[in-house]
């Protein structure tokens, strides 16, 4: 029976979401909308499939098209990102950096990470994770003044904590991270170096980030983000730490991989792998400089100055607006944001003094320069008049004609 037919209710959900993503302007830097060939091999019957081990080493018998799927994701992933072995197994980022962190260290041992309330990960050490409370973390910071990493700082921080692993990687750093300066601090230490690159693996993919993988031990991502792939992740590292990798994946923390997932990941592979997706990162990166700008010009301050990624911190104490406050107005009007902590926030996490933006879902719509200014624009009579009902219903009303002509699926 068809699921409309059978299950109104979460057909109703479902159908409420996809008009949701359509009549709204997406700014959350962690999302995206994936193609409808990701999403058909991701709802593909795949997942039928149970498929434990490794292709042609598997636990189950009838693996032969799964083992293909596996076997074509694994050498686009390679090809792409140019890495010695890959992973395509774990199910999201947060299992990724686990099956990591134990392949390269032992329970109390010391990891050190960017704290998360300067643009870190949860799963970077902090405490409420299990990063946190199976490992001893300490957490290097941005500078107060510059809200920038400092690599002179953090390597005596690493010299006198001697961590067993640093990991670097961010989810709300504007500015790119040089790997290879947290090579030479590991090496310095005798730590494993770490990178989750989740947030920019589309910049690394398309060759506008530094690549970590000529650097970091093990690198790993999500694949949903600015990759613009499923709701998903893996790991890639060198050749030395590929069978410990592929024991903590499975059996250590993994059953039965999600093989239509891994089918959409390689869907994704190939995509990022087309000349066009570099054209797409480059956008992405033009969408956020014009952020930067238009913000600027109205007077917002910048955490970090601006960016040179897919995202951008705005500090709104000058406008006498809490970050919370702030994405619930917006949201009124159709413009999702995500509150976010800046560096020494004096906030609480719940309440915060930021927003975080991010490009990749609107340049995948299709909106450049233009549009970017005119939502900037909208954000700011927003954010100076939260109470003028009115205007936000005004500005509502526009931006849910700005989507109609830069549709997401409804093409
Ligand atoms: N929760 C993700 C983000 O929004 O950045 C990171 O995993």
């Amino acid at each position: 029976m068809e699921l409309k037919n059978f299950d109104p209710e979460i057909t109703d959900a479902i159908q409420g979401e996809a008009g949701r993503e359509e009549s709204t302007l997406n700014l959350i830097a962690s999302e995206n909308y994936p193609s409808k060939s990701v999403l058909a091999a991701q709802g593909s019957l795949l997942q039928n499939k149970y498929a434990e081990g490794y292709p042609h080493r598997r636990y189950y018998g009838g693996c032969e098209f799964v083992d293909k799927v596996e076997e074509i994701a694994v050498e686009r992933a390679k090809r792409l990102f140019g890495a010695d072995h890959v992973n395509v197994q774990p199910l999201s980022g947060v299992p990724a950096n686990m099956a990591t962190f134990f392949s390269l260290a032992n329970f109390g041992d010391k990891i050190m990470g960017l704290a998360l309330p300067h643009g870190g990960h949860l799963s970077h050490g902090y405490p409420v994770s299990f990063s946190g409370k199976w490992f001893k973390s300490v957490n290097y910071q941005v500078e107060r003044d510059t809200e920038v990493l400092d690599y002179s700082n953090i390597a005596k921080l690493a010299e006198a904590e001697k961590p067993k692993i640093i990991i670097c990687g961010a989810s709300a750093y504007s500015r790119k991270i040089q790997f290879d300066k947290f090579r030479e601090i590991a090496d310095k230490v005798g730590a494993y170096l770490v990178t989750d690159m989740a947030h920019i693996a589309g910049i690394v993919a398309a060759g506008l980030h530094q690549s970590p993988i000529p650097y970091a031990d093990v690198v790993t991502t999500t694949t949903h983000k600015s990759l613009r792939g499923p709701r998903s992740a893996m790991i890639l590292c060198k050749s030395k730490w590929a069978d410990n990798i592929d024991k903590w994946v499975f059996p250590g923390i993994h059953g039965g991989p999600h093989m239509h997932t891994i089918a959409a990941k390689a869907v994704c592979f190939k995509e990022a792998l087309q000349p066009e997706f570099k054209d797409y990162i480059n956008q992405v990166l033009l969408n956020a400089k014009t952020f930067e700008n238009e913000f600027k010009k109205l007077g917002y301050r910048l955490v970090a100055d601006g960016t040179d990624t897919h995202l951008l911190l705005v500090d709104l104490r000058s406008k006498k607006i809490t970050g919370r406050d702030a994405e619930d107005v917006l949201t009124k009007a159709s413009i999702i944001v995500n509150r976010n902590t800046i560096p020494y926030d004096p906030e609480k996490p719940l309440i915060t003094s930021g927003i975080r933006i991010g490009t990749p879902a609107t340049t995948t719509r299709g909106m450049k320069e233009p549009e970017i200014k005119k939502i900037c624009g909208w954000i700011d009579k927003i954010l100076t008049n939260p109470g003028d009902e009115s205007n936000i219903q005004k500005i509502g009303a526009e931006v849910k004609e700005l989507c109609k002509s830069f549709p997401v699926y409804n093409k």
